[in-house]
C-alpha cells in the first residue's frame, strides 16, 4: 500500500472517532459546536494523529488504544490553526481549502472554538487509558508532554517569537527556535504520545523522538517552500502569506534550493533514526519519503 493510501486509512479511523468525540451540531449552544465541527472537518491531512497511531505500531503497541490520544492531538493542532489564522495573528482567509473559521463565524467565536478544541483535547487525553488499561502514570506522562509542547516552551513560545521578530533580528538560531517550538513540538509530542502509550522502552522512545525531531523540522522547511512555490489548490492555503507578513522563513534566509537540501538532510536523518526498527515502522519511514516531495 502506498503512503497516501495508508494515511487515508488512518485518517478515516481518526475522522470516525473525532465525530464521536465532538458534541453534535444540534447540541446547545449549537453555534459553537457547529463552528468546532466546521474547523475540524475541513479536510486536514490528519498527519499528526496518524503519526501517533504509527508510533504505537512501531513499538508493537495497540493502535486502537491510542486513538483517543491521537484525536486529542488533532483537536489541539486545529485549535492552533484557528487561532493562527485570526486577524491578530496571520490574518488568513483560507485554510484547508475553505474560508477560515473567523471569516465564517466571526472572530469572537473563532477564539472560543480554539479554546474549546484545546480544552476538549486535554479532556480526551486525560481519558486516554480508561478503555484500554493503560497505566495511569503513562497517561499522566503524555498529558504533561502535550502540555509542555503547547505551552510557552512550545507552540506558544514559537508563536510569540514569530509574531514579534523583526526581519533584521532574524538569524538561523532564532528560526530554528521558532520551527522547533511552533511546528516541531507537536510532531515530537504526537510521536512520543503514541510510543509511550504503546509501551515503548527507553531505547525505542529515544530513537522515535530523534525521528520526530528531524521530521518536524523538515516538515516546516517544506512548508516554508510551499508558501513560495506551492499551489493554493493543493495546499488549501493562501500562497505568499509569509512574504506578505514579512516573516522570516528558511526560504527568506537560505533560498529555495538550499532549504530543500536542508529539509532532505533532516528527512534522511529521520529515516536513519529508525534503522533498528523492522517493517512495523514502515509508515513512519514512508511519511519521511512523502515529506520530501509533498505538495500539500
Ligand atoms: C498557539 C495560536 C497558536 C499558534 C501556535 C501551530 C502554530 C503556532 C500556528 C499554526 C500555523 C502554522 C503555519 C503552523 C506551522 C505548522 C504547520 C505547517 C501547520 C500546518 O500543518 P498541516 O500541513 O495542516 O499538517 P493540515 O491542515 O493538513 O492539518
Amino acid at each position: 500500500m502506498d503512503f497516501l493510501a495508508a494515511l487515508a486509512e488512518k485518517a478515516h479511523l481518526v475522522n470516525g472517532a473525532l465525530d464521536r468525540y465532538l458534541p453534535g451540531e444540534n447540541t446547545y449552544p449549537q453555534l459553537i459546536h457547529r463552528a468546532m465541527r466546521y474547523s475540524v472537518f475541513s479536510g486536514g491531512k490528519r498527519l499528526r494523529p496518524a503519526l501517533t497511531l504509527a508510533a504505537a505500531e512501531a513499538v508493537k503497541g495497540d493502535s486502537n488504544a491510542v486513538l483517543p490520544a491521537a484525536c486529542a492531538i488533532e483537536l489541539i493542532h486545529t485549535y492552533s490553526l484557528v487561532h493562527d489564522d485570526l486577524p491578530a495573528m496571520d490574518n488568513s482567509d483560507l485554510r484547508r481549502g475553505r474560508a477560515t473559521t473567523h471569516r465564517v463565524f466571526g472572530e469572537g467565536i473563532a477564539v472560543l472554538v480554539g479554546d474549546a478544541l484545546l480544552t476538549l483535547g486535554f479532556d480526551l487525553l486525560s481519558q486516554a487509558g480508561s478503555e484500554f488499561s493503560i497505566p495511569p502514570a503513562k497517561v499522566l506522562q503524555v498529558v504533561q508532554e502535550v502540555a509542555a509542547a503547547c505551552g510557552t516552551m512550545g507552540l506558544i513560545g514559537g508563536q510569540v517569537i514569530d509574531l514579534t521578530l523583526l526581519p533584521k533580528e532574524a538569524d538561523e538560531k532564532t528560526l530554528d527556535y521558532i520551527h522547533r517550538t511552533k511546528t516541531g513540538a507537536l510532531f515530537r509530542a504526537c510521536v512520543r504520545t503514541g510510543a509511550i502509550l504503546g509501551g515503548a522502552d527507553e531505547d525505542k522512545l529515544r530513537k522515535l523522538t530523534t525521528f520526530a525531531e528531524h521530521f518536524g523540522l523538515a516538515f516546516q522547511i517544506i512548508d516554508d517552500i510551499l508558501d513560495v512555490e506551492g499551489s493554493p489548490e493543493k495546499t488549501g492555503k493562501t500562497v505568499g502569506s509569509d512574504a506578505r507578513n514579512a516573516k522570516t522563513t528558511y526560504v527568506s534566509l537560505f533560498g529555495v534550493d538550499e532549504s530543500r537540501v536542508r529539509a532532505h538532510k533532516c528527512l534522511d536523518s529521520a529515516i536513519t533514526a529508525l534503522v533498528d526498527f523492522g517493517s512495523e515502522a514502515d509508515f513512519l519511514r514512508h511519511a519521511a519519503y512523502f515529506c520530501k516531495t509533498r505538495k500539500f
